[in-house]
């Protein structure tokens, strides 16, 4: 025992237990060591991943160190704790982030240089940890560097899947998919806790019995169990001791599988049984916005809650306190509906393992749970059939309907003999089957709800969530707009102009202060700073050119307007509209004059991202995205005037490069449908002003950067519904333009025009659900702005300086606080610097 250790004993262990000295020669000698024990290579035999590794694991070590340090302290002095749950961290890359938030970026390119490796090449070997489809698991890593950086006590918790999203190639134009083996090489970037197992059960059935007071209680008992490993993610904040943890499971068989069936002898069948446990964290599900609606991705819910909760519990068991202090110490924020499941699983333990009564358990329930909506789509909206429901998890189901049960009383006693009003509002869909919808479980289960930005927090209030807005009263329902990290997106991926913002303002305390960037305002008409900012664009510019010369090989000139959409494909976000622009502008250009042209400003339109491999239209646009460049990039009669480019497997370490490149970035989604996107704010950080609709955070990006630093066009949120209504039912005539444009598809312009026509069907009159044509003319007004304004360059530098000097608003920082403070009431805990084991 440790208190009983003699005092020598604990003297040399304090002697010991110090943190490793930062400086060259000390991390140098870690690197070797790595290579030559963990490694097993000679310095002879080493190429730049063998460079990464090494570097890694020394920096890992450290991180450890820093975790250990942090957890330590916070289960010492427990404080309230928030757990973000989230299907998906879309993480990138690791290496270069670990160094900056370690402090310790300059020496160790240094130390590795000095070894014989350029830190950028070495920082390239590195492959992203791609586990997520786009935006929300995107979202999900900025607000974990953030929480670190701001010192809140945080824990995310996710699932270890073994493949992440799909690896895209163009293979004649399509889009094929390819796995995402990501573990590989093993990952440097965890730290598997094989010793912390928790089992998690599924189907069986509920047995109801009489307890000693007479009060009828149930207990699940399973039918199927498999075991929930933990690996931990250390996740440093910037310039902080603090260093928190995201904790993704993996499942793997239980250690005693289904014995029946060996004793039977029926080894085959305990070993297939043993495949099944394993394949519930094998794979990312690859919709972004859509709901699949399999078996397996209920699994999935279900067992990461679980184990999540299962974990978090005993946490605070260890505390001793009562369970009435269960929110006071825990917060829990939904992101989606995915982890809604927790709610019932809470209620479950409460009730069923603690022997809480009902109404208790609940109000400890609803006290810790928060819920974020990112959709208002209904394709987005999961619902669960209660037969699958039923089977997968019988207990549970059992409690769903309590929940609406006592939910509905008390709606029908606060709005009495409103039938309608209660179908509508209950968590149970009255369909063939039955169905449970998830969003109104997650709002009846947590204290507050918010949306992602200001339109689309307004929107979930007047639409899906209108009836619970009048129930509840609208202070559970607020906004949080979403932010970005400025060290991933801002130091990191533009470095050049990071250093000339530390140069300008003084002091780089911008990069936690993100409001400190208005100080760039008064640069504005600096002639000297002018050129230096745009020489960095340029830079950027001539940066992406190599890349995609590379990837593409398709050479385009950096002095061309760069256009870029890149995002997950989808209808409502219009790259089709974009495509379909494109040949507007090609088929222009083709009808001007040799003097005419000289007066066409060039211009690169650059797309990227991934359809879901079962999205046939969005599949479609890909490819009509790639016949028309193929056409217009082999023009003579167009040569530098247009070139079009579609850049396969878009991903973070992609964006890296991508963003701050760009001169215009397109955010153009029909509005109403996009919650917010965060890519914009990241253009628009690194000085790329927006061609955009009046959508998601797009319309606060104009509010803090000024109307003539944006380029806005198209319907606003409230006509959508009386647009589609006079398309429908008046006959709105398609617009001329974009009638040519077809014309032009349908002549085979483009390659056999039958490829397209499942996507052109999509425009029919009445049917054009996303408003191409209504957009169109002032899409196309709006393209023309740009030109002309990207010629008067002395004004395009001036925008493009304004865009950054005012983005302070959307740093992830800011959102992260907005949550801690609102919703969570977390308070930061800053660890400090290397204390003593007592
Ligand atoms: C999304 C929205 O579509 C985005 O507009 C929003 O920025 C993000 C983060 O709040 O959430 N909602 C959603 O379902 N996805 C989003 O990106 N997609 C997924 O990645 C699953």
């Amino acid at each position: 025992e440790r208190s009983k250790w003699p005092k020598e004993t604990i003297d040399l262990w304090n002697r010991l237990y110090k943190k490793d000295a930062a400086d060259i020669e000390t991390i140098q000698k870690s690197i070797v060591h790595h290579v030559t024990t963990t490694l097993a290579r000679a310095a002879y035999n080493m190429d730049n991943f063998t460079a990464y590794q090494a570097v890694a694991l020394s920096a890992r070590d450290r991180l450890i160190a820093q975790w250990n340090e942090t957890q330590g302290q916070l289960s010492k002095a427990d404080p309230k704790r928030v757990y973000y749950l989230s299907l998906e961290f879309l993480l990138g890359r690791s290496m270069d982030n670990a160094l900056l938030n370690l402090g310790l970026k300059d020496v160790y390119a240094k130390g590795i240089g000095q070894l014989g490796f350029r830190m950028e090449d070495v920082v390239e070997s590195e492959s992203d940890a791609a586990l997520g489809n786009g935006n929300l698991g995107r979202l999900a890593a900025c607000y974990m560097d953030s929480l670190a950086t701001l010192e809140y006590p945080a824990w995310g918790y996710g699932l270890r899947y073994n493949y992440g999203i799909f690896q895209q190639r163009i293979i004649e134009g399509y889009q094929a998919e390819f796995p995402d083996y990501w573990l590989n090489f093993d990952n440097p970037w965890e730290l598997p806790r094989l010793d912390i197992s928790i089992p998690i059960y599924f189907a069986g059935h509920v047995h109801s019995f009489q307890d000693e007071y007479g009060v009828t209680r149930h207990k699940w008992v399973p039918g199927q169990s498999v075991q929930a490993i933990a690996y931990d993610v250390p996740i440093p904040g910037y310039d902080t001791e603090n260093c928190n943890n995201i904790r993704l499971w993996r499942s793997k068989p239980t250690r005693v599988f289904d014995l029946t069936s060996f004793n039977e002898g029926n080894y085959e069948k305990s070993v297939e049984d043993a495949t099944q446990a394993e394949k519930i964290t094998s794979v990312l599900y690859p919709n972004d916005n859509t709901m699949a609606g399999k078996e397996l991705r209920l699994k999935q819910q279900y067992f990461w809650t679980a184990a999540s909760l299962h974990d978090i519990v005993r946490r605070f068991k260890k505390s001793q306190r009562d369970w009435s202090d269960f929110p006071e110490q825990v917060a829990i924020q939904l992101n989606d509906t995915h982890p809604t499941l927790a709610i019932v699983e809470l209620q479950r333990i409460l009730v069923d393992e603690e022997q809480l009564n009902w109404d208790d358990a609940w109000e400890i329930v609803t006290r810790t749970f928060a819920f974020t909506n990112h959709t208002v789509l209904p394709e987005a909206m999961e619902k669960w059939s209660v037969p699958m429901f039923e089977y997968l998890l019988p207990r549970h189901l059992q409690i769903v309907f309590d929940i609406n049960l006592f939910f509905l009383q008390k709606v029908e006693k606060r709005f009495p003999n409103d039938r309608e009003l209660l179908k509508r509002m209950s968590i149970i869909e009255e369909a063939q089957p039955q169905q449970i919808r998830m969003a109104h479980l997650a709002v009846v289960g947590s204290h507050k709800v918010n949306g992602v930005a200001a339109l689309h927090s307004n929107l979930i209030r007047d639409t899906i969530f209108k009836d619970f807005v009048e129930y509840y009263g609208s202070d559970k329902f607020v906004n949080v707009t979403n932010g970005i990290t400025s060290r991933r997106w801002l130091n990191q991926a533009n470095h050049k102009l990071s250093e000339l913002i530390t140069e300008t303002l003084g002091s780089d305390a911008w990069i936690k202060d993100l409001d400190l960037l208005k100080g760039l305002n008064k640069k504005v008409d600096d002639k000297v700073f002018q050129k230096k900012w745009m020489a960095i664009k340029r830079a950027n510019k001539v940066r992406l050119a190599e890349l995609i010369k590379e990837r593409c090989g398709i050479e385009v000139s950096p002095d061309a307007l760069f256009d870029v959409q890149v995002k997950r494909i989808h209808e409502y976000k219009r790259q089709f509209m974009n495509i379909l622009a494109v040949i507007h502008r090609y088929r222009t250009i083709k009808s001007l004059t040799p003097a005419q042209k000289a007066n066409v400003q060039p211009r690169v339109v650059i797309f990227g991202g991934k359809a879901a491999p079962g999205y046939y239209v969005a599949k479609l646009v890909i490819k009509l995205i790639n016949s028309v460049a193929n056409v217009v990039n082999q023009d003579p009669a167009v040569g530098d005037l247009l070139k079009v480019v579609f850049i396969p497997d878009y991903n973070v370490s992609l964006a890296e490069v991508i963003v701050p490149a760009s001169d215009i970035s397109q955010h153009i989604s029909t509005a109403g449908t996009e919650a917010s996107g965060t890519s914009n704010m990241k253009f628009v950080l690194n000085g790329g002003l927006i061609l955009g609709t009046m959508d998601g955070a797009n319309i606060e990006i104009l509010e803090e950067i000024g109307e003539d630093n944006i380029f806005i066009f198209g319907c606003l949120a409230h006509e959508v519904e009386d647009l589609r209504y006079a398309q429908r039912y008046r006959g709105v005539p398609m617009d001329p333009a974009l009638q040519g444009v077809l014309a032009a598809i349908e002549k085979g312009t483009f390659e056999d025009p039958k490829i397209f026509q499942p996507l052109i069907s999509t425009l029919t009159i009445g049917k054009d659900y996303y408003l191409i044509s209504a957009d169109f003319a002032s899409y196309l007004r709006a393209n023309q702005a740009v030109d002309a304004a990207y010629k008067d360059q002395d004004e395009w530098v001036k925008k493009s300086i304004r865009c950054t000097a005012n983005m302070g608003k959307f740093s992830s920082d800011r959102s992260v606080k907005e949550y801690a403070d609102n919703i969570w009431h977390i308070k930061p805990f800053k660890v400090v610097d290397n204390q003593q084991i007592d």
